[in-house]
């Protein structure tokens, strides 16, 4: 081949984008809010409401709701109409931002009824957004989870906590999967026919 430079460039950047596009489609934002406390407000003090619970679901956009000081017990449940993966490492991403002595249980849950506990939120630097990781590994057996509860546990001075977004991964579907073996497949036939 005259240019095994240009092979390579070709190669490397269908590699490239098979990943980014399996990436993009696996992502799955929540889609609505389960159940939650009846104190859960913005950062300016408006209580969320079935017409706002949206600051809570899809894509991080900076709406947040959560809570604030010396309000015990609080607690959000958020909901996914297609069942979560438990994908290989991580499997929930919480994007929030919470005071310096703020903190809280993440627990999960395949029928909205039992939860189990994925560990625990900190607070973060003076009104910075984190993105904080989660694994099901070992958790669910087969069972896929649906639903993802946040419950406060630090109270009192400096123990606001405010969620922008919860993402996890779709179930890839066998078609996708298909086409990227396939894709693979051509690749390495190609690589194999033409050193
Ligand atoms: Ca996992
Ligand atoms: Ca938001």
């Amino acid at each position: 081949m005259k240019f095994p430079w240009l092979k390579f460039v070709v190669v490397t950047s269908v590699l490239i984008l098979s990943v980014r596009a399996a990436e993009a489609e696996l992502l799955d934002w929540a889609d609505g809010v389960h159940e939650y406390s009846s104190n859960i407000q913005d950062y300016a003090g408006n209580k969320m409401t079935a017409d706002t619970e949206w600051w809570l679901t899809g894509e991080p956009d900076d709406f947040v709701a959560g809570w604030r000081s010396n309000a015990p017990g609080e607690y959000i449940v958020m909901h996914w109409d297609l069942p979560l993966a438990d994908v290989v490492g991580d499997d929930l991403r919480i994007r929030l931002y919470g005071g310096p002595r703020a903190s809280a249980q993440v627990l999960a849950s395949v029928d909205g009824r039992t939860f189990t506990e994925l560990g625990t939120l900190e607070g973060t630097a003076q009104g910075d957004f984190v993105d904080s990781y989660f694994d099901f590994a070992g958790k669910f057996g087969n069972d896929a989870v649906s639903f993802v509860k946040v419950l406060r546990v630090g109270n009192g001075p400096n123990t606001g906590m405010f969620f922008d977004a919860f993402a996890g991964h779709v179930v890839p579907e066998p078609g996708s999967l298909v086409l990227m073996l396939t894709a693979a497949g051509l690749l390495a036939a190609w690589k194999w026919r033409r050193p």
